[in-house]
């Protein structure tokens, strides 16, 4: 492969975002349609069918030699959060097009067919929901789901679908039936510190922790800063922020399962400084792989929501948005991942994954392998997110091996592969 030319095309697709810090292509937005659309052109040139699906997933396929025979699929994402870095889900998507773009140049012909799919609205960032694409695909999305999903700039759903010639009640067509799959790979950054502080470049995902997600309603009383003494005030901020605190108690609680607690999202109103918060309006994001232990910081939560509502006479209203279960990976995957990186020498750990990813819908369709880089002081979300060309290459290597033992190489030219039973 030229990584090189791989370390290009991330640029390239990176060089559609919105201004501001870092990259910013939120889901459905015309960056994130520009950039697919450019990836489709490019997969066109190297001679793959390519298509859009009923919400937005970019397709394409390479023919086998036997076209009957159930896809291996690749990819992941390139809808970014707010102010992202430049690796998170592009660097999938951006080595899937080098793996097609090196085969073509090897002349190398597979048996099963191939996909590279770009996952849409991978990130809850623009309408509090993730892994739509995946989702549909998977057979997992429902109507009510996405029905009234709207940004914070007032956008449904609906409309930005509609922008791109996506109707939302077909959102059933985009899905796959079992089979059409003999499995499916992605590869990704870790975006936390273990593979870089342990100085390994392969990270093998065991499981995927599930988000557990609730938006909450606190009205309080707006009145006068400068008037209102302190004993008579119902603080909307003040019930966000003990709130929060608690939430970050319980999950510190539970650290030995590495259950997560944040609150991404606050929005105080009316926000002005010389009036008391009479409402907020904030987004809690509970992960773990251990749903007992997730089980347990969502009890403290809602008990901490009723303290909150006694202590400080406010009123809390509160809504279950998300709800998703820890998946565990494929053991058949794991092994061979594990046997392809001894092959070529690689040390890897084996690791769960912290944040979600489209693999985790997958896992419905097909056996499905997750394979993580090493991320620079483990920071993602963020603008200084980087991962050097040096510890991206054995992860594409790693991903174009599995790839070609899943998928048989028809000409059986290259000596190291066998196809899989
Ligand atoms: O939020 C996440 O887990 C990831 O960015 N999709
Ligand atoms: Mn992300
Ligand atoms: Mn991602």
């Amino acid at each position: 492969m030229d990584f090189k030319r791989l370390e290009q095309t991330l640029k390239n697709i990176n060089s559609f975002s919105e201004a501001g810090e870092g990259i910013n292509r939120l889901a459905y937005t015309d960056e994130e349609r520009q950039a697919a659309d450019e990836i489709g052109e490019i997969c066109k040139k190297e001679g793959m069918s390519v298509k859009y699906d009923s919400v937005g997933n970019l397709i394409a396929r390479r023919e086998g030699t036997h076209p009957e025979l159930p896809a291996v699929a690749f990819g992941s994402h390139i809808d970014s959060v707010y102010e992202a870095g430049a690796y998170d889900g592009t660097l999938g998507v951006a080595a899937a097009i080098e793996i097609i773009r090196s085969l073509n140049e090897a002349k190398i012909q597979t048996e099963h067919p191939l996909e590279l799919i770009v996952f849409a609205c991978e990130e809850s960032a623009r309408f509090s929901f993730s892994t739509l694409g995946s989702k549909a695909i998977a057979g997992l999305l429902k109507k009510e789901d996405i029905a009234d999903l709207q940004d914070k700039d007032g956008i449904f759903l609906r409309d930005a679908f509609q922008k791109y010639k996506l109707h939302l009640d077909k959102f059933g067509e985009a899905k796959q039936r079992k089979g059409a799959y003999k499995a499916f790979f992605e590869l990704h950054v870790e975006q936390g510190p273990v593979l870089e502080e342990k100085n390994i470049p392969i990270g093998i995902v065991t499981g995927i922790a599930g988000a557990t997600r609730f938006q909450l309603n606190i009205e309080g009383e707006a009145s006068h800063s400068g008037t209102t003494p302190m004993g008579y005030r119902k603080d909307a901020f003040l019930g966000a922020a003990e709130i929060a605190l608690a939430i970050e108690k319980a999950a510190k609680a539970e650290k030995s399962v590495g259950t997560v607690a944040t609150v991404g999202v606050c929005d105080v109103e009316p926000g002005a400084m010389n009036v008391i918060p009479g409402r907020v309006k904030m987004q809690v994001d509970i992960r773990g792989i251990s749903e007992a232990s997730k089980k347990m910081v969502i009890q403290k939560l809602f008990q901490s929501i009723k303290d909150t509502e006694e202590k400080r006479g406010l009123i809390i209203h509160h809504t279950r948005t998300n709800d998703q279960a820890p998946v565990v990976l494929s053991e058949e995957v794991i092994q061979e991942l594990s046997k392809t990186c001894d092959e070529n020498e690689y040390a890897y750990q084996l690791m769960p994954s912290g944040a979600g990813h489209d693999a985790m819908n997958m896992t419905n369709l097909c056996p499905v392998g997750l394979i993580f880089i090493p991320s620079e002081k483990g920071l993602s979300h963020n603008p200084k997110e980087y991962s050097s060309i040096e510890q991206i290459a054995p992860g594409a290597t790693i991903l174009k091996q599995e790839i070609l033992k899943w998928a048989g190489v028809a000409d059986r030219t290259a000596d190291k592969i066998q196809s899989l039973p």
